[in-house]
């Protein structure tokens, strides 16, 4: 994840670059593009919230705590391309960037979110076109997830349209240590002081270590459990 530009200065950069008329058809093509991303974030919050429902009744456990999902903002769009040296238009959009339907997928311990993903990689009407492990590879600074890129098909009145989605599936704690850290990282255009990268990155460690251990003491209450019902 880079660092976001200030607006103001963005659009002066893309202004200098890109023609405002080109900017102002790309700007609205997006919008209209708008819908069908819905729609494959639509496809696969219906997939998850069977295999929720399913996994729960077969399983007795549920390994979905919440599912959130964001559709990326159009300026968002623009930062991301321009940062990443991409054209500013709306095939470079839909070439270019994988994460403009965006769906969260929270879960209880760490061997759910390989059991979710693995659950819905298996589905034969999506198509894998990246996996990033970044709980087994953290990144420099702590982040820790597992990141699908999804493709699904979306039937529409005329004709079917291959939609991306990025599917990010992270523990609460996970979770808890992302949202602040986008928080610090989008709040402020300034460098963020070194204390505050170092005491993030200590506390994305002693989080990963409470998730594995929470991840063994699950287990045990299971043990402990299935012995008492015998
Ligand atoms: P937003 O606001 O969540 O949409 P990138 O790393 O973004 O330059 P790429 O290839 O898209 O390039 O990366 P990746 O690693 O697949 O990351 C995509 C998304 O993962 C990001 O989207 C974030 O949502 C999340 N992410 C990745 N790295 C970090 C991180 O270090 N901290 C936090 N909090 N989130 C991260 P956007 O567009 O950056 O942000």
């Amino acid at each position: 994840m880079g660092k976001i530009l200030d607006a103001k200065q963005l659009m002066e950069d893309v202004a200098n670059w890109q023609s405002p008329q080109d900017l102002l058809e790309t700007l609205s093509g997006m919008e209209q593009n708008m819908a069908l991303y819905e729609s494959g974030i639509q496809e696969i919050r219906t997939k998850l919230e069977i295999l929720q429902r399913d996994a729960r009744f077969k399983e007795g456990h549920n390994p979905i705590e919440s599912i959130k999902s964001r559709i990326k903002r159009p300026m968002s769009i623009i930062e991301k391309l321009y940062r990443k040296g991409f054209p500013i238009s709306l095939k470079s959009m839909k070439d270019n960037l994988n994460d403009i339907a965006g769906i969260r997928v929270i879960c209880p311990f760490i061997e759910d979110i390989y059991t979710v993903a693995e659950m819905l990689t298996k589905q034969d009407d999506l198509k894998v076109l990246e996996t990033k492990d970044y709980i087994q590879n953290p990144k420099p600074n702590g982040y820790r997830s597992y990141h699908l890129v999804l493709e699904v098909p979306v039937f529409l009145s005329d004709r079917k349209e291959p939609v991306r989605v990025e599917v990010q599936l992270r523990t609460i704690a996970m979770d808890f240590w992302a949202s602040l850290e986008h928080q610090i990282h989008y709040k402020t255009s300034k460098e963020v002081p070194d204390c505050v990268v170092d005491e993030l990155k200590e506390c994305a460690e002693i989080i990963a270590h409470t998730d594995e251990r929470m991840q063994r003491l699950s287990k045990q209450i299971r043990c402990i459990g299935d012995t008492l019902d015998r």
